[in-house]
C-alpha cells in the first residue's frame, strides 16, 4: 500500500462546478447517475481523475457522447474536451453487502451513509478530495416513506424527494438517508430572524428519546451565535440516528448522521454520563456547520484544522453550560488517558501528521484533543480579545474555502501582530514535553526555573524547545494567594522567572487549569500537595494535588509494598466533607487514578508495571478508604439522593455522581446492601447500572444481571451495557473468559460496532483482565479482531490500539502481545486500516 505525503500536495486539475446526482435505491442493487460540470484548473493541469472504489460501471458519457474510460488505479480516468465539459455516469452498488459502514450502506432496514473522509468514492466516480468544493442536487428514488440529503428540500412525490444544497462542499459532506422514520420536530429562529425546522429523524420505537438531543441542538445553536456570532444557513437542520455506525457521529452539510448511542437518551435507558456525552457531540456537530464545513480542510493531513478547533469549541460549549472547573478535569482525565498514552508509544504522531496510508487510522486524540488543547494555548498567549478578532478575521477571510494550519495561524498573526512561527511547532513535533521545575527564595525574591524536555517518538528523534504557557499562582504558607494566576510564555529549553516583594517563600501553584499539554516531572512532596489540595484557588490544580497524593500513595503500595497511606484518606475525608465544594468535584477526587495511568506512571519512573499488582493496591486502597471513611462516605450517600423526578441536568448529575462514589465504596463494608436496594428501586439508569455495577463488583451481581437483562434485552443501546459491565469489571482472572462467554450470547451481534465494542473494547478497559499473565484476553482480542478486520477494517483498526503499550510490560507478557500481533499480521488479505496500524504498533 501506498503511503501519501503532506509534502507532496498538489491542486486538483479539474474543479467541479456543480453536481447532480439521482439514487434509484434498492437493498443489493442500487444505481447512481450523475452529471458533473467540470472545468479545468488553469493554474495546475493535469490528468483528468475520478477516484471509484467497488463500483460497478454501467456507462459513461460526456457532453452527451458515450465514452470508454481507463480503470486505473483507485479509480479511472478518460480523454476530456479542452474547457470545461459535462461528464455523466450510472454505476450500481450493493449497500446490503457493505458491512464495513463507509459509502452507502444498510442499517436496521434503512439507507445511510459515511463518506468522511473518503467514502463518496465508493459511492460514484468523483474527484473524492476535500478541496473540489460544489453545490450538489440530489433526487432520492425508493419505496422508504422518508428520503433524505443534505440542504433543502426542493420537491417530492411519491416515491421520489429531491434536495439542494446551495453551499459548495467537498463529497465528504454528502449524506444521503432513507427509511421508515419518524421525526421529533421543533424550530429554532436565527438571530437575524430566520426560521429553521429541526427535526431528529428515528424508528418509530426511539421517538421519546429524542428531547434532550433537540434540546441540546436549539442550546447550540444559540451558543455559537452568541459566543462565535455564527448563524445557521439552510432551511431546515436534520440529524438521523443509526444503530450500525464506526463514529459517534458525522457532520454532513444540513443532515447530521449520528450513531443512536451519541443521540438517543431517555432517563430510564441513558446514564448521566450517556446525556453528558450526547450534548457534547450535538454541539460538536453542530459547530461543525461553519468550523469544518463552510470552512474545510485542503487536504486530510489539515484534519486538526477542523477538528481541534470544534473540540475546543464544544469543550467550551460544555463548561458553559455546566461546571467550567469539573469539565477542565473531565478534559484532562480524557487527554491523558487517551492522547498521552498515544505519544508515549509506537502510534504517536504529531497534530498534523505528514504521511499515513490510511487517512482514517488519524481520526486519533492527538488530533482531536491534542488539536484541541493547541487552540487553548493559542487562546491563552493570544488573550481572548485577539482570539475573537482572529476568529472573525478566519470566518470572514477563508467561508467558502479549503485551508491549511498556515491559513490558521496567518489569522492569528496578523491580528496580534505576533510571530508564531515557534508555536507552529505544536503542530509538527510529536510527543508529549515533559517540564521540570525547580525554585528558590532570597530577598524577597521568588525565582522559578523551568526545564522542558520532548522525548523521542517514532520518526522525530531529537525535538526542538515549544513555547509554552505556564499559567501560575503562588500562594503564601498561611493559605492566602500571594500572586494571583500569571501566564509566564516559556520558549527555551531552559528559563527562569521571577516574582519580587515577597515577604517569605510561597508555595508555587503551576500549570493552573492545565495551560498546557506537558507532563510536570517536577517531585513535590506530600505536604506540599496536601497544602495546595486545601488551599489552592484554581481549582484544576486543587484536584490535580489530590491526584497526586493518591498516585503516590498507589505507587509506594505497588513498588513498595507499602500499606495505604492513611495522610492521604484523611485528606480525601476533609475534601468529602468540604461543603462549599461542588459534589461534582468532590465525586472526581473521591476517583482513584485508573490503573493503566498507573501502569505508565510507574514505567515512567522506571518500574515495570504488573498489572495485577496495580489492581491489587488499588483494591486495598478502596478498602482502606472505605473502611476509614465508612461513616462520612454513609452520611454523604444519603445526603446527596437526588428526590423527585429524574433531571440530567448537571447539579442533579453532580450529586448522583458522589452518591455512586460513596455506594461503590460503602458495598465493601455493607455487602452490596445498599447497592441492592439502589438497583431495585432505581428509576434511572444512572443509578440502576451504578447499583449494577456495585453487586457484580461484590461477586453478587447474578440476580441482578438477570433481571437487568429481562428488562432490556429489547433495548440494544441498554443492553451494550449489560456486556460492557460485565467485562470491564470482571475479575483479572475471569474476565478473559467472561468476553469469551459473552461473544457466543446470542444477543451479540458482532458486526455491529457499538456490541463489538462493548465486549471487546470493554475487555480492554478491563487493566488487570485483559493484562492477565495467561494471555488469554490477549488471544480472545486476537481472534475477534481477526474475525472482524474482512467485515469493518475500521472498527478493527481502531480497536488494535488496545496493544499499543505493549512495550511497557514484562518479557513474557510482551511476548504473548508480540505473538498476537504476528498473528494478526500474518493474516492473509488484511485491510489496508489494520495493516498499517499492527506494523506501527509492532514496529
Ligand atoms: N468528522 C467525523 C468523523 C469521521 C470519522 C471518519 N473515519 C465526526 C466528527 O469528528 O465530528
Ligand atoms: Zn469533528
Amino acid at each position: 500500500p501506498q503511503t501519501i505525503h503532506l509534502a507532496d500536495y498538489t491542486p486538483p486539475a479539474y474543479w467541479v462546478e456543480d453536481v447532480h446526482l439521482t439514487f434509484r435505491l434498492a437493498p443489493t442493487a442500487t444505481r447512481v447517475l450523475s452529471r458533473i460540470r467540470f472545468v479545468p484548473n488553469s493554474d495546475a493541469p493535469g490528468r483528468f481523475f475520478l477516484h471509484g472504489e467497488g463500483l460497478t460501471l454501467i456507462s459513461a458519457k460526456i457532453n452527451g457522447a458515450p465514452v470508454s474510460p481507463a480503470f486505473v488505479e483507485d479509480g479511472l480516468t478518460c480523454a476530456v474536451p479542452d474547457g470545461p465539459f459535462t461528464w455523466e455516469a450510472e454505476v450500481e452498488i450493493n449497500p446490503q453487502a457493505n458491512t464495513a459502514l463507509e459509502g452507502l450502506y444498510r442499517s436496521g432496514g434503512m439507507y445511510c451513509t459515511q463518506c468522511e473522509a473518503e467514502g463518496f468514492r465508493k459511492i460514484t466516480y468523483y474527484p473524492d478530495r476535500p478541496d473540489v468544493m460544489a453545490p450538489f442536487t440530489v433526487r432520492v428514488e425508493g419505496s422508504d416513506p422518508v428520503l433524505l440529503s443534505n440542504g433543502n428540500p426542493v420537491a417530492q412525490g411519491d416515491g421520489w424527494a429531491e434536495w439542494h444544497d446551495p453551499w459548495r462542499k467537498p463529497a465528504y459532506l454528502f449524506a444521503l438517508v432513507a427509511g421508515d422514520l419518524v421525526a421529533h420536530r421543533d424550530s429554532f429562529t436565527t438571530r437575524s430572524g430566520k426560521d429553521v425546522d429541526l427535526a431528529i429523524w428515528v424508528r418509530k420505537g426511539d421517538l421519546h428519546k429524542c428531547a434532550f438531543g433537540m434540546d441540546a441542538l436549539k442550546r447550540s445553536m444559540d451558543w455559537d451565535e452568541r459566543v462565535y456570532g455564527r448563524e445557521y444557513d439552510l432551511d431546515v437542520f436534520n440529524i438521523v440516528a443509526v444503530d450500525d455506525f464506526n463514529a459517534g457521529a458525522m457532520e454532513n452539510k444540513g443532515l447530521n448522521v449520528f450513531n443512536a448511542s451519541a443521540v438517543l437518551a431517555s432517563p430510564d435507558t441513558a446514564t448521566d454520563a450517556n446525556f453528558e456525552r450526547i450534548e457534547s457531540i450535538i454541539a460538536h456537530e453542530y459547530f461543525h456547520n461553519w468550523t469544518g464545513n463552510r470552512i474545510t480542510c485542503r487536504d486530510w493531513f489539515q484534519l486538526c484544522l477542523k477538528e481541534g478547533l470544534t473540540v475546543f469549541r464544544d469543550q467550551q460549549f460544555s463548561a458553559d453550560e455546566r461546571s467550567a472547573p469539573v469539565k477542565r478535569i473531565d478534559d484532562v482525565l480524557a487527554l491523558r488517558a487517551r492522547q498521552f498514552r498515544e505519544d508515549n508509544g509506537p502510534l504517536a504522531h504529531p497534530v498534523r501528521p505528514e504521511s499515513f496510508v490510511e487517512i482514517n487510522n488519524f481520526y486519533t486524540a492527538t488530533v482531536y484533543e491534542k488539536g484541541a488543547e493547541l487552540i487553548g494555548m493559542l487562546k491563552r498567549l493570544v488573550g481572548d480579545e485577539n482570539y475573537a478578532r482572529a476568529l472573525d478575521l478566519y470566518f470572514d477571510r477563508h467561508d467558502g474555502e479549503a485551508c491549511t494550519i498556515e491559513d490558521w495561524i496567518a489569522v492569528f498573526e496578523e491580528t496580534t501582530g505576533r510571530d508564531l512561527s515557534q508555536f507552529k511547532t505544536w503542530y509538527s513535533q510529536a510527543g508529549t514535553p515533559r517540564l521540570d521545575m525547580t525554585d528558590s527564595f532570597a530577598d524577597g525574591t521568588y525565582t522559578l526555573t523551568f526545564r522542558q524536555h520532548t522525548p523521542a517518538t517514532p520518526g522525530q528523534p531529537d525535538k526542538a524547545p515549544m513555547v509554552i504557557p505556564i499559567a501560575v499562582g503562588l500562594l503564601s504558607p498561611n493559605g492566602s494567594e500571594c500572586v494571583p494566576t500569571t501566564l509566564l510564555e516559556m520558549t527555551k529549553a531552559e528559563q527562569s522567572f521571577t516574582f519580587e516583594g515577597l515577604e517569605e517563600k510561597p508555595v508555587p501553584s503551576i500549570l493552573r487549569g492545565f495551560s498546557a499539554p506537558v507532563i510536570v516531572t517536577r517531585k513535590s512532596d506530600n505536604a506540599e500537595r496536601a497544602f495546595l489540595l486545601a488551599h489552592d484557588t484554581d481549582p484544576f490544580n486543587r484536584w490535580e494535588a489530590g491526584r497526586a497524593l493518591a498516585k503516590d500513595a498507589l505507587v509506594r503500595m505497588v513498588k513498595e509494598g507499602a500499606a495505604p497511606d492513611a495522610a492521604f484518606i484523611d485528606a480525601l475525608g476533609q475534601v468529602l466533607a468540604d461543603d462549599t465544594l461542588d459534589p461534582a468535584f468532590r465525586a472526581l477526587v473521591l476517583h482513584l487514578p485508573g490503573q493503566d495511568d498507573l501502569a505508565q506512571t510507574l514505567f515512567d519512573a522506571g518500574v515495570t508495571p504488573d498489572p495485577i499488582a496495580i489492581y491489587a493496591a488499588c483494591d486495598s486502597m478502596a478498602d482502606a478508604i472505605a473502611t476509614t471513611l465508612e461513616s462520612q462516605l454513609a452520611s454523604l450517600f444519603d445526603a446527596m439522593q437526588v428526590p423527585g423526578t429524574y433531571s440530567p441536568d448537571a447539579e442533579a448529575a453532580g450529586k448522583r455522581a458522589l452518591a455512586n462514589a460513596a455506594l461503590s465504596l460503602l458495598s465493601r463494608r455493607d455487602n452490596g446492601a445498599r447497592a441492592q436496594v439502589q438497583f431495585d428501586g432505581a428509576d434511572n439508569m444512572t443509578q440502576q447500572l451504578a447499583g449494577l455495577g456495585a453487586l457484580i463488583k461484590q461477586g453478587k451481581g447474578d440476580e441482578a444481571l438477570q433481571a437487568f437483562y429481562e428488562q432490556w434485552h429489547d433495548d440494544r443501546l441498554v443492553l451494550d451495557k449489560w456486556f460492557g459491565l460485565q467485562c470491564s469489571l470482571a475479575k483479572p482472572d475471569e474476565a478473559a473468559n467472561v468476553a469469551m462467554t459473552l461473544t457466543a450470547h446470542p444477543d451479540f451481534e458482532w458486526k455491529n460496532p457499538n456490541r463489538f465494542r462493548s465486549v471487546l473494547g470493554a475487555l480492554a478497559s478491563n487493566a488487570a483482565g485483559f493484562h492477565h499473565p495467561s494471555g488469554a484476553g490477549y488471544t480472545v482480542m486476537a481472534d475477534w479482531l481477526i474475525k472482524l478486520d474482512p467485515v469493518n477494517p475500521q472498527t478493527t483498526a481502531r480497536m488494535i490500539t488496545v496493544f499499543e503499550t505493549w512495550r511497557r510490560y514484562d518479557a513474557d507478557r510482551q511476548a504473548l502481545i508480540a505473538a498476537e500481533l504476528d498473528r494478526i499480521a500474518n493474516t492473509p488479505d488484511l485491510s489496508r486500516d489494520t495493516a498499517e496500524m499492527v506494523s506501527r504498533i509492532r514496529g
